[in-house]
């Protein structure tokens, strides 16, 4: 248990960051996995732990002060976090800005930009006691960086999960914590269901007759950056499936 790393994973209960916990488990890493679905974490844990470390807290990323409880509590041999992955996120109402209602844009910049700071800013001392090796790893999406109808403030907090990478590089410049925006395109998780509230035929459509990008993918993307040689930092990494591409400009004609 002693050097056993260990990864923080947020989300771990769908998706990327269920994938995450399962790919960083088969590798042998010690696991603190969080979310709001209680049932979850306790079936991913009952098939984990049997073998590795692992310990579940549910926890809302929005909550500011059960993120600093829930990390002043951590458990004796899960306190040395070497990998941060804040993963919890959502889109949310993916009709055009005018028709959305304003509850969903606050409930995504609580998620997405709060819930990620209050994340980061909690575990921030122990990445830096941890120093050399230690990664936040960001989910980010290509909505942070390419515009497109619909993405209105989910991309704008993908944005900010961008610069905040940055930024968040240039004062961790000499503790030997990286940090990486990982901008995963169209993936087929339960991404699209939370999107639509719930509309399982508007998810399966947007995932057929196409190859998306799968969790495990992600996982994958995001084991390799936690475990890159200690001097390398990949500062953002994009990734689409294959067939998926930009868009043109929409001109308005008379
Ligand atoms: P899923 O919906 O499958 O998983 C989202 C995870 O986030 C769940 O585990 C959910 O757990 C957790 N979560 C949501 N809100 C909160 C909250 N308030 N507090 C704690 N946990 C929360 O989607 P993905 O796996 O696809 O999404 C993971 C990340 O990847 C998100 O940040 C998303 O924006 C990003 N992304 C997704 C892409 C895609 O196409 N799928 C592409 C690019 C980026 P619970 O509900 O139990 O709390
Ligand atoms: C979401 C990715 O392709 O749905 O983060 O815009 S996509």
């Amino acid at each position: 248990m002693q050097n056993t790393p260990i990864a923080f994973i947020t989300g771990a209960t769908s998706g990327f960051g269920q994938a995450a916990a399962r790919y960083f488990a088969d590798k042998g890493w010690a696991l603190v996995l969080s979310g709001r679905r209680e049932d979850r974490l306790k079936a991913l844990s009952d098939e984990l732990s049997a073998r590795v470390p692992v310990h579940t807290a549910t926890l809302d990323v929005r909550d500011a002060d059960a993120v600093i409880d829930m990390v002043s509590n951590l458990p004796e041999g899960f306190k040395a976090i070497k990998a941060l992955v804040n993963n919890a996120g959502l889109a949310l109402a993916p009709q055009p800005s005018q028709d959305v209602d304003l509850t969903d844009w606050h409930t995504m910049i609580d998620t997405n930009i709060k819930g990620l700071v209050n994340v980061t800013h909690a575990l921030l001392p122990t990445l830096i006691a941890t120093g050399q090796g230690a990664s936040i790893i960001n989910i980010g999406s290509i909505a942070g960086q390419w515009p497109y109808r619909g993405s209105h403030v989910y991309g704008a907090s993908k944005a900010f999960v961008k610069q905040f990478s940055y930024n968040l590089r240039c004062d961790l410049q000499g503790t030997g914590v990286r940090v990486t925006d990982l901008a995963p395109g169209i993936a087929e998780t339960e991404f699209t269901l939370v999107r639509t509230k719930g509309d399982q035929a508007a998810s399966d459509a947007l995932y057929e007759g196409t190859i998306p990008l799968s969790a495990d993918d992600i996982a994958e993307q995001i084991y390799y950056i936690a475990t890159l040689p200690d001097h390398m930092n990949i500062n953002r990494l994009e990734v689409m499936p294959v067939r998926q591409s930009w868009n043109g400009f929409h001109i308005d004609r008379d």
